[in-house]
């Protein structure tokens, strides 16, 4: 049985978490990525932000199993994991993966009143090559019936993590049960000895320590779809799940930033969750806005890279970026409110002081 191979560790996230590197949310199991460390284009496991509901279990690859089953299958399959690796022709992705409540804390300062929550910065967010077996492949030996509607990973932690996909998204060709995340096994925090993948979606639809995956024949109820992870507000007359993330952007300084005088590049990301980033611009102080370089385009479900010249004078500034979507979707001004503090998008206000050299 697949749940006495959980064991507890000491501390509630594995890999080290150091100030130069991540900042502590505050909550003892949820760390960001610091913007102002993101030097390659994929995120090093060693600076990936950790969202965690509760602490990261150690489980026992040789005693893991993963059941595939309900009303939506015809027969039930247990895989172990030797079988995954073995059976199944393995794909690699590059893929983004964000919060929803990614920003919450820059949110609640443009509220004028602090949202409850995980209190994230900027760095709920991070790139890895996922490497793994896709979904469908792990479904369709299961035999999904024609009145299959829903796919829903579950985890093994004490959290029992577990949100619902249509069946359509789980299927995806990207959809993946990932085994490795940047050419190593995946590492405990980030969901050993499997997590799911889903792309372009908010984090929280990416199941880490998968053991189950039920298909169901009806729409699925369970707390991240009813009370977590869905989007209130006063016209609404009932919680929205969320699926997909906003398009975004981010500058790789801290905030505030210091900087000696000097010509240099701004560098940052932008994302537009299952879309693609189509352009960036930028705009300093109350200057016009303007159109940023596309370095790296990741296409879409991935992030892509920017930058610009700059050549600033010794001072207080304001630097602001937006991105647009190839949907022509662009970053707001505002977002408006809503109860989570959810899909915060707005075009942010950096402020940089530039001191003489
Ligand atoms: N089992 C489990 N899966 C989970 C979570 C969790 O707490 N438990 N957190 C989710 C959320 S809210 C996010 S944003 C992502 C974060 O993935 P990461 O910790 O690998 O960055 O995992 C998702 N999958
Ligand atoms: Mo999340």
């Amino acid at each position: 049985m697949a749940g006495r191979t959980l064991t507890r560790t000491t501390r509630p996230v594995v890999k080290p978490t150091p100030a130069g590197l991540m900042e502590d949310a505050g909550s003892g199991l949820d760390y960001g990525t610091r913007p102002d460390r993101m030097p390659g284009f994929l995120t090093p496991v060693d600076r990936f932000f950790v969202r965690n509901h509760a602490p990261t279990p150690v489980i026992d690859p040789a005693a893991w199993t993963l059941r595939v089953d309900g009303a939506g299958v015809r027969r039930p399959i247990t895989y172990t994991y030797d079988e995954l690796w073995r059976r199944f022709p393995l794909l690699s992705v590059v893929r983004t993966l964000e919060c929803a409540g990614n920003r919450r804390r820059l949110f609640g300062e443009e509220q004028g009143a602090p949202f409850a929550g995980v209190s994230w910065g900027r760095g709920a967010i991070g790139t890895a090559e996922w490497t793994g077996v896709c979904l469908r492949d792990l479904l369709e030996p299961a035999g999904i019936t024609p009145d299959a509607r829903e796919v829903m990973p579950e985890s093994l932690d004490e959290a029992r993590a577990r949100r619902p996909l249509p069946l359509a998204k789980a299927l995806a060709g990207d959809t993946l049960l990932a085994l490795a995340m940047n050419g190593e096994p995946l590492p405990p925090d980030h969901g050993f000895p499997a997590r799911v993948v889903v792309p372009g979606w908010l984090g929280a639809a990416s199941i880490k320590w998968v053991g189950r995956i039920e298909v169901s024949d009806r729409p699925l109820r369970v707390p991240w779809t009813t009370e977590d992870y869905v989007i209130v507000t006063p016209d609404r007359p009932a919680p929205v799940p969320i699926t997909e993330t906003p398009v975004a952007s981010l500058v790789e300084l801290p905030w505030p930033a210091r900087l000696p005088a000097g010509p240099r590049l701004v560098r940052g990301r932008a994302y537009a969750g299952e879309s693609r980033v189509a352009t960036v611009e930028y705009r300093l102080d109350d200057g016009p806005w303007r159109t940023a370089d596309l370095e790296a385009q990741g296409g879409r479900g991935v992030w892509a890279r920017w930058e610009f010249p700059w050549d600033p004078a010794p001072g207080d500034h304001v630097v602001r970026v937006r991105a647009t979507d190839e949907r022509g979707r662009r970053q707001p001004d505002r977002t408006p409110w809503n109860a989570l503090g959810y899909c915060h998008n707005s075009v942010l206000a950096h402020p940089v002081t530039v001191t003489a050299r």
